[in-house]
Formats: C-alpha cells, sequence, structure tokens
C-alpha cells in the first residue's frame, strides 16, 4: 500500500513514508491506525496542539512492541486536515473525522425522515469543506420513496441517492461516488441503517446492527464509535455512531446554500439590505403571502440563522479568550525565563 491509497492526496518525500500514519480507531487506552506497510497501535503525548481524529494523517516517532504485542508508536504530529467534519461541542468545535471527501447524510424513508435534520447536517458538512450527498434510506419500508426523492430535490439542491440495503438497491449508485482512495463518512440518527450499508458495501456483517425499538422507532445507539473501513475497491469509508440532536455553526452563505428558494428570492428584494419583515418591495415576504415560500420554511430558515449568529459569537468569544490564555503563558514563560537568567 503507498500514502496515496491510504487518502494522502499531498507531497511527502518517499523515504520518509514510514513516519507517517491514518488513524482508523480512537480508543481510550489507544489508536488504531494504518502505515502504508502494516497496522500500528498509536499512543498520545501531552504535547500535541489538537488531539488526532478519525482519519487524520499523523507523523509518528520510530517503532516498538507494546503490552499487545503490537506494532506500536508514538503520535508526534498532526498534519493539516484538508477537510474536517465537526460540529460546535460543549467545550468549543467538537471535531468528529477529518480529510474526508465525501459525507452520506442518511435519513430513513420511514418514521425518521427528517429534512430539518439533513440541512442541519449539510450546514455542518460544508463548514468543513466536504461534499454532501443525502441518502434516502430503507425505502422499501414506503410505498413511494419518489415522492420523498421530489420534496428533497425541491428543497435541497445537493445529490440524492435512494436505498434499500435490504433489497440491495440504490448500492451502485452510492459505489459510484466512492472511487479508489476516496474517504466518506456515513452520519446521521440512530437507526437509518449506517452500518448495514457499511456491511452492504464491504460484503459481511463487519458491524453490529440494532433492531429497532417497536414503540417509538427511534433507534437505539448500536455503534459507539467510529471505524473506518476499506471496499474492494479501495475506497474508505467511515461508521460513525448516530447522533440524537445537532446543532449548527458556521458561514451564513451555507446556509443560503441549503434554502436555495429563501436564497434566490432575496436577490429580488427592492433594497439590498433588506431585513425581510416590512420593507416596500421585499420579495420573501411577498413569497410568504402569495404562499409560494412555506411560513415552515421560512421560520426554519431564520431559527438556523438565529442559532449559528449565537454559536459564532459563543465561538469568537472562546478563541478570544483562548488567545488571551496563550498570550499570558508566553508572558509567564518569558519572566520564568527573565528570573533564570537573572539568577546566573
Ligand atoms: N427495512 C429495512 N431495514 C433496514 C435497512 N437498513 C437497515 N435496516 C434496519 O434498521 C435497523 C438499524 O440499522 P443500523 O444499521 O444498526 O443503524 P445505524 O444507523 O447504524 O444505528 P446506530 O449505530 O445506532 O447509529 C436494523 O434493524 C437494520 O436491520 C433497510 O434498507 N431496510
Ligand atoms: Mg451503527
Ligand atoms: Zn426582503
Amino acid at each position: 500500500m503507498t500514502l496515496k491509497s491510504l487518502g494522502w492526496i499531498g507531497a511527502y518525500d518517499s523515504d520518509q513514508q514510514e513516519n507517517i500514519a491514518r488513524i482508523t480507531a480512537v480508543h481510550r487506552s489507544h489508536l488504531c491506525a494504518l502505515t502504508s506497510s502494516k497496522e500500528v497501535n498509536l499512543y498520545m503525548t501531552g504535547s500535541l496542539d489538537s488531539p488526532p481524529v478519525i482519519g487524520d494523517f499523523v507523523e509518528i516517532s520510530p517503532e516498538f512492541i507494546d503490552e499487545q504485542n503490537k506494532p506500536a508508536a508514538v503520535i508526534t504530529n498532526v498534519l493539516e486536515r484538508k477537510s474536517t467534519f465537526a460540529r460546535p461541542g460543549n467545550y468549543g468545535t467538537e471535531l468528529l473525522a477529518s480529510n474526508i471527501d465525501t459525507v452520506f447524510i442518511l435519513t430513513s424513508a420511514n418514521m425518521d425522515f427528517n429534512l430539518n435534520r439533513v440541512r442541519r447536517f449539510m450546514l455542518l458538512v460544508k463548514e468543513g469543506g466536504a461534499n454532501p450527498v443525502v441518502i434516502l434510506s430503507k425505502t422499501d419500508l414506503v410505498q413511494d420513496a419518489n415522492e420523498l426523492l421530489a420534496k428533497i430535490g425541491s428543497k435541497l439542491q445537493e445529490q440524492v441517492i435512494a436505498i434499500s440495503s435490504l433489497q440491495g438497491s440504490g448500492i451502485d449508485e452510492i459505489k459510484s461516488v466512492m472511487p479508489k482512495g476516496s474517504t466518506s463518512i456515513f452520519v446521521g440518527s440512530s437507526g437509518v441503517g449506517k452500518s448495514t450499508l457499511v456491511n452492504t458495501l464491504l460484503g459481511v456483517n463487519a458491524q453490529e446492527t440494532g433492531e429497532i425499538r417497536e414503540d417509538d422507532s427511534k433507534g437505539r445507539h448500536v455503534t459507539s464509535s467510529s471505524k473506518l473501513y476499506f471496499l474492494d475497491n479501495g475506497a474508505m469509508v467511515i461508521d460513525s455512531p448516530g447522533v440524537r440532536s445537532v446543532s449548527v455553526f458556521g458561514a451564513e452563505e451555507n446556509l443560503l446554500e441549503a434554502f436555495p428558494r429563501v436564497e434566490e428570492l432575496m436577490t429580488h428584494c427592492k433594497f439590498s439590505d433588506c431585513s425581510h419583515t416590512k420593507e416596500p418591495g421585499c420579495a420573501v415576504q411577498s413569497a410568504l403571502e402569495d404562499g409560494s415560500l412555506s411560513e415552515s420554511e421560512w421560520d426554519e430558515f431564520r431559527k438556523l440563522q438565529k442559532e449559528m449568529a449565537h454559536a459564532n459569537r459563543k465561538a469568537s468569544k472562546e478563541e478570544a479568550s483562548n488567545s488571551k490564555r496563550r498570550w499570558k503563558k508566553i508572558h509567564q514563560n518569558a519572566k520564568a525565563r527573565l528570573k533564570v537568567e537573572k539568577g546566573r
């Protein structure tokens, strides 16, 4: 295997290749990774700026044999991420995966179908620089999947693929977006069929899947951590645990992309700084009046807009306090050095 087949796209000295590994799973005690020649267990040191996540390329120390009798090494550096998949967490941005080409957003055709949740995922994908593709799963459970497909198509501009892992339909279409050397991740609520789809693509039951509780048709969080797999064609795919709720953050232009109808209307307002509330000549207000824009879509847009503004303000505050802390530390270090020098 080469670094390129692990998804690496940058230049790197060929004889340094053994110093580079890609993270395939993150456990509490260690990380699993692949170098161009073998599997290794990796350990962290406290000196890394950003903790490694699944999909990361890292530089590693010379190898040793660990307690599990496996080749092991220490992570010395996390290499620059070409894309990320992250969400706002309680303590700043929570990075979920990196170096992802395509994020497949699953929503199931039965009771879990939720366009607003798909939009929320889309905003996170765009912010991280990967390509979103929507998967409408479990189409075998509904009479008319085409109706739902059309609904998604009319509201979003992203590629949509309808599948049934049970019947094997749509699988080839998914594979066609997963070329050799590419990395994809499956995201969505618990129970939408992410692990079943991974198993279907792999042709083996590598992942445990779960029955859905009868009473509320909500999944029960069967997958507990992300893991990276190789398909036969050399594409990589990450199965991720289902998420309960999706908070959003990021650039407002992503939001407009997620609401193409709203974006289009806004270009027709009389005033370029229209607040779309009570100005004369507001195309949004008149579309709401004549029903060509639904109240619910507009409400959802406003809600996400507020949520993103709030998240962004919070993030910039954290950034500011982090940089204050950094400066304080640099200051303290400088003071300490001065003391040492004076003492000499
Ligand atoms: N009818 C039908 N059922 C499916 C299909 N795909 C998955 N299922 C079922 O849906 C349930 C949940 O599937 P999983 O693959 O475990 O779902 P998941 O998204 O990985 O869930 P978490 O790991 O909890 O996030 C299982 O009982 C699957 O057998 C499908 O295409 N059709
Ligand atoms: Mg799963
Ligand atoms: Zn307006």
